[in-house]
């Protein structure tokens, strides 16, 4: 097992690099299929372009942080064992600590010109707040599509709840263009209007305004529809009954130092996860997997 800050435990398939000079562990992959980078800080896919798409598909700020101890504003960050702020804690970090740990690659591979990367983290990385012997892997596929598997198994002697979400930032022409597909007639609760509980009616999404909706209940594939990109980006999911959406808008975009002021038009995060009443409860020996497979077609 590859110590969590180097590679050096794991043969690595043809096109995939350790990167030079990053402020933080990372793996470059440049494959006929698809471009890509992984952090070992969070297990986080920060870049994905597949070569048929003319722009990157996941969005990343140009003020994000790379430094240990703090998460990194955009890509695929994973919220794990909570979401949001700790219940309890004020202190904790928000959406749990998976993002802020260093992961360590346990296996590399490529399946039918797709590479395979699983990063693991396992209990030491845990938390006082969340004391549970538990291990958790995350499988991605890099290729047309960009596929993640969450895995959390409890190696502990009793169970565990937690919830969990892949924060996926997507970039986008400009916000005010876009809508989302897939959520109609599903219930939300409305993180801009002090959690209250709401319906989406018979229509897509659009944007006006901050928005940051937590759709319970929900299995669907979500479609965000691009056109100052021309492009559509689908979001299929398995073992996920929550749908996260969130723009931050103006205000929000200037509260965050990591989030540049003008950034907010050129990115959407569709999140596939399980919170709130969705939250996994895992026996001992039990495993769970949430899994997102993200497409990208001209549209
Ligand atoms: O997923 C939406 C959300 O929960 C928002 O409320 C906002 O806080 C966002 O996550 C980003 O959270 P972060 O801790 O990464 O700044």
């Amino acid at each position: 097992m590859s110590s969590p800050h180097t590679f050096d435990a794991v043969a690595l398939p043809e096109g995939v690099a350790v990167a030079a000079g990053t402020a933080l562990p990372r793996l470059d992959v440049s494959t006929p299929q698809a471009t890509a980078q992984i952090y070992l800080h969070g297990a986080h896919v920060a870049a994905w372009q597949p070569a048929h798409a003319s722009a990157p598909v996941l969005w990343m700020s140009g003020q994000s942080h790379f430094r240990h101890d703090k998460p990194i504003r955009g890509g695929v960050p994973i919220c794990f064992p909570w979401f949001g702020p700790h219940a309890e804690d004020t202190t904790a970090p928000a959406h749990g600590f998976a993002r802020l740990s260093p992961w360590t690659l346990c296996d590399a591979g490529e399946v039918d010109g797709a590479v395979t990367l699983t990063f693991q983290l396992e209990s030491d990385n845990a938390s006082p707040v969340w004391p549970h012997h538990f291990h958790a892997d995350l499988r991605v596929t890099i290729g047309s599509i960009l596929k993640l598997d969450l895995v959390v198994h409890n190696v502990d002697d009793a169970p565990f709840t937690f919830e969990e979400a892949l924060h996926t930032y997507f970039a986008v022409g400009n916000i005010a263009q876009v809508t989302v597909s897939g959520l109609e007639h599903a219930h939300y609760l409305d993180k801009v209007a002090a959690g209250a509980s709401r319906q989406q009616g018979s229509y897509a999404i659009s944007f006006a305004g901050e928005t940051d909706r937590v759709y319970m209940d929900t299995t669907a594939a979500c479609i965000i529809h691009d056109p100052g990109l021309s492009r559509r980006i689908t979001i299929a999911k398995q073992g996920s009954a929550s749908t996260v959406v969130w723009n931050p808008w103006i205000q929000k975009a200037r509260n965050m130092a990591d989030f540049g002021d003008d950034e907010w038009p050129g990115m959407v995060c569709i999140e596939t996860a399980n919170v709130g009443k969705s939250a996994v409860r895992l026996r001992p020996g039990d495993r769970h997997t949430m899994s997102a497979a993200i497409t990208v077609e001209a549209a």
